[in-house]
Parts: structure tokens; sequence; C-alpha cells
């Protein structure tokens, strides 16, 4: 057999037995290395928080001057809890893993568009190391990392060799040094995992074609079948359902199994990445004409969970199901951590772009009946996407209720680079994913040289620089947002009640836990409103007065009077003001 094996001792056609094997061997050694790393980022995680409220205190004064007002008081912050040491060394490894990503802001990232630090064009780790703080300061604490293997293609969905980074986005070094430095700052990182398929120029996959009786010719599957996901390889058509570029993996196969464990396990353990977020997950196996979300895939998950958990029992996974809802969230529970919930994303954008609750309440319904504990990622949209700003005409108002409805709610939000200060794009998919834009420099400032791909024209005006200096920017109020889901654990896990609003331009929910309640309410019109009334049909408040107090600046409402722990007829204010989001904390 000619060894189609260029990657060392990783590629070995090592049986599942043998990976198992070398799986348990590492348990507790990455066990012992995953508190450490738990506890350091436990300690940045203070510091964090003590930076964070400085500069909310900036920002509330900032506000204040601008609206020529007296600065309200800030909050003060409750302490942090500090881990007991005793508890931690005691603790047994069968004990339930902190979810750290139940309180994580995901910050998505296509590398090759974030920051070039070379002057090559392409965006790569020491560039992203560089905006380190930037993504600090807007209140993200955990990064999704597109594809960083070699590929033939600018996304990377198609990879060539699964132990390698992308040399233009730098070497396995520089990679290891931003996860450092990101650890450092309490900031996780996760990477695409791409399961469903490999490039048709993977090793694998060129000695699969070359040679019907390759040993990796069964990795891949194989059929006189023509039409739709076949494509003309040599001895028979092989099946990808992307295309052609892009063999499906044969998951029937234990060996394309072991193979892909082996991947995980190198970059939990090897390399320390905390978690992936993973491509085209429904796709996986196919059963005869049902090809999404098969029974055969969820066993497979299934598996894949219970393996990735005992290499790292903190490590996160997300799944790619396209399209999917809290329903489909169900069943992939305990396969992956969570799924991305596409329902919930359409439902926020979609009520900003119509102007009425309906899409929004809908979607809660469904997902409220499904899940309530909000075990899923939430976005707006993603690389695969036109950008949320575009769908919204380019109106930056409905782009910062479109941010507000994403930051209040359940589930563990993403945000998608340069969401926060209004990028533009529409399909084709290269002009979704182009450079960031800095400042309002030559090429925006993403590269000294000549960028792969040239900026939106809108960078001299729509920009990170220019907004930071605009405390009224969609820049500041993501900023503020994620600072308000960091000190009110009500935003992240606390309870949600649709409310009834009697107008559809209305939006209000309830966010509730036993020790905070919190009021969302929106005007989702461009024109003011009179005509509301809010009610809360289930009784979970404590009766009596309870005074009303924006927390996004000095609106004073109308105190709620709770009666049998509902209200009806609630107006908190006499008019809501054209495309404005009103944040109240009730006492
Ligand atoms: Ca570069
Ligand atoms: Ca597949």
């Amino acid at each position: 057999m000619e060894p189609v094996c260029r990657h060392g001792n990783h590629c070995c056609l090592a049986g599942g037995d043998h990976i198992h094997r070398i799986a348990k061997i590492h348990y507790q050694r990455s066990h012992d290395r995953s508190r450490k790393r738990l506890n350091t980022l436990r300690a940045v995680r203070s510091t964090a928080l003590i930076f964070s409220m400085k500069k909310l205190i900036t920002l509330f004064l900032l506000t204040s001057i601008l609206i020529g007002c007296t600065p309200a008081t800030p909050t003060t912050l409750p302490p942090t809890p500090e881990p007991d040491p005793a508890q931690e060394a005691t603790a047994a490894p069968e004990t339930e893993p902190a979810a750290w990503w139940r309180d994580a802001v995901f910050y998505e990232i296509f590398v090759r568009s974030f920051q070039d630090s070379d002057g090559d064009g392409i965006g790569d780790f020491n560039g992203i190391v560089q905006r380190l703080d930037y993504i600090q300061e807007l209140g993200a604490n955990a990064l999704w990392l597109m594809p960083i293997h070699p590929s033939p293609s600018y996304h990377g969905y198609d990879v060539l060799n699964y132990y390698a980074v992308n040399p233009e986005y730098g070497t396995m070094d520089d990679f290891r040094k931003l996860l450092t430095e990101a650890h450092e700052r309490g900031i996780r990182v996760i990477i695409d995992l791409v399961l469903n398929h490999t490039s048709s120029q993977h090793p694998f996959f060129v000695d699969a074609n070359r040679d019907v009786n390759s040993p990796y010719r069964d990795w891949y599957i194989w059929s006189n079948e023509t039409g739709n996901y076949w494509h003309q390889g040599n001895g028979g058509n092989y099946y990808g359902f992307f295309w052609g570029g892009m063999p499906d993996l044969n998951y029937r196969n234990p060996e394309v199994t072991a193979q892909m464990e082996e991947v995980t396990r190198y970059w939990l353990e090897d390399i320390g990445v905390d978690g992936f977020r993973i491509d085209a997950a429904k796709h996986l196996i196919e059963e005869g004409a049902k090809i999404e979300n098969t029974e055969a895939t969820h066993e497979w998950f299934k598996e894949f969970y219970t393996f990735y958990k005992s290499i790292e029992p903190d490590a996160y996974t997300v799944g790619e199901v396209y399209g999917a809802g809290a329903f489909l969230a169900t069943k992939y529970a305990g396969q992956t951590d969570h799924i991305f919930n596409f329902e919930l994303a359409s439902g926020f954008v979609n009520s900003v772009a119509g102007e009425s609750n309906t899409g929004i309440n809908g979607a809660w319904a469904f997902t409220l009946k499904d899940i309530s504990n909000g075990n899923y990622a939430t976005f707006l949209t993603n690389h695969d996407q036109n950008r949320v700003i575009s769908v919204l005409n380019g109106n930056e108002q409905k782009a910062k209720l479109a941010a507000v409805l994403l930051l209040t709610s359940p589930g563990t939000p993403f945000i998608y680079y340069g969401e926060e200060i209004g990028m533009q794009g529409r399909k084709p998919d290269e002009d979704i994913r182009l450079p960031m834009q800095w400042n309002a420099d030559v090429n925006a400032g993403f590269t000294t040289g000549t960028p792969w791909r040239m900026p939106d024209a809108s960078y001299t005006q729509v920009n990170v620089a220019a907004q930071e200096k605009d405390p009224g920017s969609l820049l500041n109020l993501y900023r503020m947002l994620t600072r308000l889901r960091a000190e009110h654990p009500v935003l992240r896990d606390g309870n949600l009640t649709v409310l009834e609003t009697g107008n559809s331009g209305v939006y209000a929910i309830l966010r509730h836990s036993d020790s905070e309640d919190v009021l969302i309410l929106i005007n989702l019109k461009g024109t003011p409103i009179f005509e509301y009334s809010l009610g809360l049909p289930d009784a979970i408040l404590a009766d009596g007065t309870h005074t009303v107090t924006s927390l996004l600046d000095t609106t004073q409402a109308n105190n709620l009077n709770i009666t049998g722990g509902m209200f009806t007829g609630y107006r908190p204010l006499a008019e809501l003001h054209p495309y404005q989001a009103y944040i109240f904390k009730l006492k």
C-alpha cells in the first residue's frame, strides 16, 4: 500500500479500540488540566468584571452628558463568588461540569477577514491577538473561529488536513499563542469542525478515487447512482451533498469515526481549544432518501458526545442544524451541547424588519413549548446569510432593536463579526464575509497591503473608530447590552414570559427569577405608540407596588401594581418613542 498519510501518526488507520484506549489514558490528565484552566479563567473573569464596571460607569457618564441630564448612580455589582479551593481539589471527576457556555457571549470570526497582521492582505491569528482588547470590550468572552485548517477554498469548509492550520492564517505556534492570550483574558475559543465531508483534494479522497481497492475507498460513499448530490469519480460516482469538491465521509465505516474522534481529541487535548461548532451536523449520515437528521446521525452524535466529554468534560459543541428550531434542539439533546435556534433568529430579524411582534411571539411560543431553559444558541445572522443591517435596509435604529432582542433573550448569543457596527453585506457569500471595518484609513484598517477582497465602501462612515467616539452608536449599545447581561443573571438564565401588549407594534417580555425581574419593552414601529397596554397572564410576581426603573438611562416609568401575581392594563410610559427599546428593572 502506498502511504497516503503525510500528517504524522495522527493519520494512521488505527481502529476504534486503539483510539479509545488513548482517550482513557488521557482522561485524568485532561481533567486536571481542565480544572487548572478553569481556575485561571475564573480569576481572570473577576478582573474582567471590575474592568467592565469601570467602562460601564464611563459609558453612563458619556450617555448622560450627551442627553444633558444627571447621571444615574450605577448599580453596584454584587461580589463575584470565589470558588472554594478545597472544594475544587476534592471535586470528583463525575461532578457535572460547570456549563461555562450558559454565561458566554460568543463572537464569530472569519479569520481571513478580521485583521491582517503582516501586510499580506489576509487576516491571521496574530491579527486576532491584536484585537483581543476590542473583543473583550465588546463583552464577548468566547470566540468561534470559522475553519482554520488548510483548504483550497477561501472559506475553508473543504478541509485538506485536520491536524494543521492554514499557513495563510499563521503557524500552529501562532494559533497556540492566540489560545493562550485569549484564555488569559477569560475568553474561550471554539473552532469549526467539518465532519460531514473533506475536500476532494484531501489525501484520503485522492487515494480513494485513484484506486477502487484503496483502503480509503470505503471512507467515502460510492454508487452507480446519478442525479442530485452524485458526482463522477473513478470507477463510480461519489456522494457529495454540497458539491463535487466536498465528498461526504462514510460514517457507517468505524474507521472514519475513529479518525474524526482522534481529530477531536487532538484539538481538545494537544492544542487546547474549548470546543467546536459542528458544521452541517444534520447531514452526517444518510438513510436512503432521508438525508437530514436521520436516526443514524442522532445515534452517531450520542456516541460522539460521550467521547468528547470523556476527553474534556468542559468541552462545548454547538451544532449547525440549518433551519432548526427548538423542537430539533430537543432531538439533539445529549448529542451536542447546543444547536443554533434558527427559528428564533428569524423571529428576531423578521419582527424588526416587519415592525410587528407576530414573528417573534410565534417563535417564542414554539421555543418555550419545547425548551423552557434556554439551552440553545441564539444569533441574528451568520456567515451564510445576508447581514442583518442589510436585511433591515440599512436602518441603524432597527439594527439596535435587533441587538436588544438578541441580548435580552435566553440562550447563548453569538454575534457575527461586524454586526456590532452595522457592517452591510448581501450575497454572494464573499460579500457577507468582507474585511472588518476598523477605521476610515485606507482598506478600513484591515491591512497595510492589498486586501484579499476590498472592504465594503461604507467603511469610511461605518467603522469601529468612529463608533467608539459616539456614545449613541450601535457598537456602544452592544457593549452596554453585553454588560447588562453580565451584571443581571436573569437576562441569561431567567424565565421568559411573553406579555400581552394590545398592539402588534409593541413587543414586551418579562425576564423573571427568584432574585430579579426585568421588563423588556420595544416599539417596533417608526412612529410613536400611545395605544398599548401590558398584561401578564401568569401568576409569577409578588403582590404589591413595584417601582420600575430603566437599566439603559434615567427613564423612570409608572409604578406597577401586582394583584394575584399578575397584572393587566399596565402602561409604563404614556408614549413609546419610534424604534425605541426600554429595559426596566422591577423592584
Ligand atoms: Ca496576514
Ligand atoms: Ca453526509
